[in-house]
């Protein structure tokens, strides 16, 4: 029997993913306004979640729910690997630091993989169906908004393993609809994914501040 666990954290994040793209500096990343400093605070940021997603999906990647959505061909940690070696150089590692939204945003998803592990099927839902759906219109913003060329600083919205991302998510979603999880969970799962679009616009609500930040000072220096 289908959960329609798809359609409902399509519907029921709607109104998330609305705001979410109401976000300043979402809003100025879609007008090609992309300032590089906090696109790499972004890229550093991503990764710390990233690596906690992975690692907890990884940790269950035998339990009877979670082991249905474990695709490993969707990991990004490499790809934000190489993308931080784009933007920090060789000595990445000593630079990069979760911000503040990004800390609580890894202590939420530990927090549920020890405690409530299914609902990280919402983490993932809301991280990777969102990059397999606008990540290559977001590439080609970044791309020209930054001047990049094809060579660097743009891994992370690069499936290689992934040939036809449409029948991928396709695929991802009925894996969602195909888990046994009975109304009550669903419904806890589509809590989370909005915690999930929560989280996120905190991380890019900070980066907003860096962003005004970098316009008042080029602005100041141009007096
Ligand atoms: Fe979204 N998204 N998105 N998105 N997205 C789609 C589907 C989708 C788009 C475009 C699209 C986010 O922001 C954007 C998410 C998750 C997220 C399209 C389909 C744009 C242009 C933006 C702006 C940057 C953000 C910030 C997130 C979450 C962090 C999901 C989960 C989905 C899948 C919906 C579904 O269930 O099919 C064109």
């Amino acid at each position: 029997m289908s959960s329609n666990l798809a359609t409902k954290l399509r519907e029921g994040t709607k109104k998330a993913h609305t705001m979410a793209e109401n976000v300043g500096f979402v809003k100025c990343f879609l007008k090609g306004t992309v300032e590089k400093n906090s696109y790499r605070k972004l890229v550093s940021n991503l990764y710390f979640v990233y690596c906690a997603i992975e690692e907890e999906m990884e940790n269950h990647r035998q339990h009877p729910i979670l082991s249905k959505i474990y695709f490993p061909e969707l990991t990004r940690k490499k790809s934000l690997e190489q993308d931080l070696f784009y933007y920090y150089g060789a000595n990445w590692r000593e630079e990069v630091a979760p911000s503040a939204a990004a800390t609580a945003y890894v202590e939420r998803i530990k927090e549920v993989s020890a405690t409530q592990p299914e609902l990280l099927i919402a983490q993932s839902y809301t991280r990777y169906l969102g990059d397999l759906s606008g990540g290559q219109i977001l590439k080609k913003i970044a791309q020209t908004a930054m001047n990049l060329s094809e060579a660097g600083g743009l891994a992370f919205y690069e499936f290689k393993d992934i040939t036809d991302e449409k029948a991928f998510k396709a695929n991802y979603r009925s894996a969602l609809d195909e888990l046994p999880v009975d109304e009550a969970t669903a419904d806890r799962i589509v809590d989370e994914a909005n915690a999930a679009f929560g989280m996120n616009m905190k991380m890019f609500m900070e980066l907003e501040g860096n962003l005004i930040k970098a316009i008042g000072q080029m602005l100041f220096n141009s007096l």
